[in-house]
């Protein structure tokens, strides 16, 4: 990490060539910079003046408008500035160049100005989390769920139970500290067994969640199955609007596994076409299959696809699962499987309703939930983890295992937590989650 005493700046808008570029600066140097660089010098906070940009020779960088926001009520919580260019790119060199050449200030890292934010108490790791989130929306689904997470509203949730998990270790350590108090252990146990089922009861209903708000995020898992020369790879390819897989009249044709992201029903959608499911020929097919079943087990929906040229068999379909019958241009005599559809991957026939209806199904189970809570593993594995805690602590309680090997495990789950909105820091994890974010954030 680089020296966070210095001044940052960096280009905060798209690259250039746009109409606009917009330059921000952070740090203890920004009032000394505004006033040399601003033509009419500091402007009062929050108010944008217009004016020329100056470098060190009094040349002008251009013109347009200058934003002053004083610390500790601006985004980072230090002294911050933004410069309102021309968008072209030697303006934003000349720009970024003088403003580098001050001392103790430099261009900033990715993520660098959230994270001062995170280390000023202007937002919890969470909040920034969605910031990040935020920048990265192409659906609506996920800008909601990314603005729900800036607002606080998960950052709440999680601090809420931790709150009450402080709150039974409190309840544990009288039971510790008092331990021959005659009504003590009555006082106390049963209050501690409540909360600590309370908190078992939210964090199960928080986790069985079917991942929803991870897909939302992430996208949906579609796979399409079945045996060889069913017609997957030409599905995939009509779905996607290009060749994506290759097509062929030999069996076992595709054997690696063949990914589209796609947008239906308003959710990312990563459609995959497998290897045909066969006894396999050779090793590498033998792969193939493998590959398909595993992935096909990690799907959210699964396409099973069959040819109505062959008799078609949807033995192997799971409950849940898509059937459509494919090729119906080679038989006079179709049957449409229940509740399936069936489709022409050659003609195009049927493809509408197939769209339309994995649509339908996508925002089905988006929707399954009203609060979709968890979006990222990490907040996964660290209610995880906490649930673990609960429960070995609710399992030693009623093994009557002493207080103070129960308090151990409610404060490991209170730490999770705490780690979860970054109250307490792992170097590792603040690492790993700014440094995914775009430089000037
Ligand atoms: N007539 C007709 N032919 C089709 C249709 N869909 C696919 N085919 C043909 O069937 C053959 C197999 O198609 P693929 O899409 O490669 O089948 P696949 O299921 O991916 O096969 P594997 O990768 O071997 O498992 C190719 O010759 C396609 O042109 C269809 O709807 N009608
Ligand atoms: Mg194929």
């Amino acid at each position: 990490m680089a020296d966070a005493r210095d001044t940052i700046c960096a280009l905060a808008s798209g690259p250039p060539p746009a109409a606009i570029a917009i330059v921000r600066i952070s740090g203890p140097r920004v009032r000394e910079i505004c006033s040399a660089v601003f033509e009419k010098g500091v402007p009062a906070p929050r108010h944008a003046v217009f004016g020329r940009f100056l470098d060190v020779s009094r040349d002008t960088i251009d013109e347009g408008l200058g934003l002053f926001m004083p610390g500790p009520s601006s985004y980072t919580g230090e002294d911050t500035a933004e410069l309102y260019l021309h968008g072209g790119a030697a303006v934003i060199d000349h720009a970024l160049d003088t403003l580098c050449a001050f001392p103790e200030t430099r261009l900033a890292e990715p993520g660098e100005f959230t994270r001062r934010a995170f280390e000023n108490g202007r937002l919890d790791l969470v909040e920034a989390e969605g910031v990040a989130d935020l920048i990265d929306a192409e659906t609506r689904a996920q800008k909601s769920l990314a603005l729900d997470q800036l607002d606080g509203r998960l950052s709440d949730q999680y601090a809420a139970w931790r709150v009450d998990l402080v709150n039974a270790l409190a309840l544990l350590e009288v039971s510790i500290d008092f331990p021959d108090e005659e009504d003590a252990p009555d006082e106390t146990s049963d209050p501690v067994r409540e909360k600590l089922e309370s908190i078992q009861a939210s964090l199960e209903q928080a986790l069985d969640d079917e991942a929803i708000g991870e897909r939302i995020r992430d996208g949906f898992r579609i796979a399409i199955v079945g045996p060889p020369n069913a017609g997957k790879s030409s599905v995939l390819n009509r779905l996607a609007r290009r060749e994506a897989a290759i097509v062929s009249d030999i069996p076992g044709t595709t054997r690696d596994i063949v990914e589209v992201r796609l947008k239906i029903g308003g959710q990312i959608a990563w459609v995959a076409d497998t290897a045909g499911l066969r006894e396999a020929s050779d090793a590498i097919e033998a792969e193939g299959v493998r590959r398909a079943r595993e992935r096909a087990a990690a799907a959210d929906l699964r396409i099973q696809l069959r040819s109505a040229d062959t008799r078609p068999d949807f033995h192997e379909a799971e409950s849940g699962d898509l059937l459509v019958l494919n090729k119906t241009d080679l038989s006079d005599d179709v049957t449409v499987p229940e509740g399936g559809l069936a489709i022409s991957s050659l003609s195009g026939d049927g493809f509408e309703a197939l769209e339309t209806r994995l649509a339908e199904i996508i925002r089905a189970k988006a929707g399954a939930s009203a609060a979709p809570l968890i979006t990222r593993r990490r907040h996964r594995v660290a209610l995880e983890q906490a649930q673990f805690h609960v429960k070995q602590a609710l399992d030693l309680q009623a093994r009557g295992g002493g207080a103070e090997l129960v308090a151990e495990d409610v404060r490991l789950a209170s730490r999770q937590l705490s780690a979860l909105i970054g109250e307490i820091g792992v170097e590792e994890i603040l690492g790993a989650v700014f440094s995914s974010f775009c430089i000037g954030k």
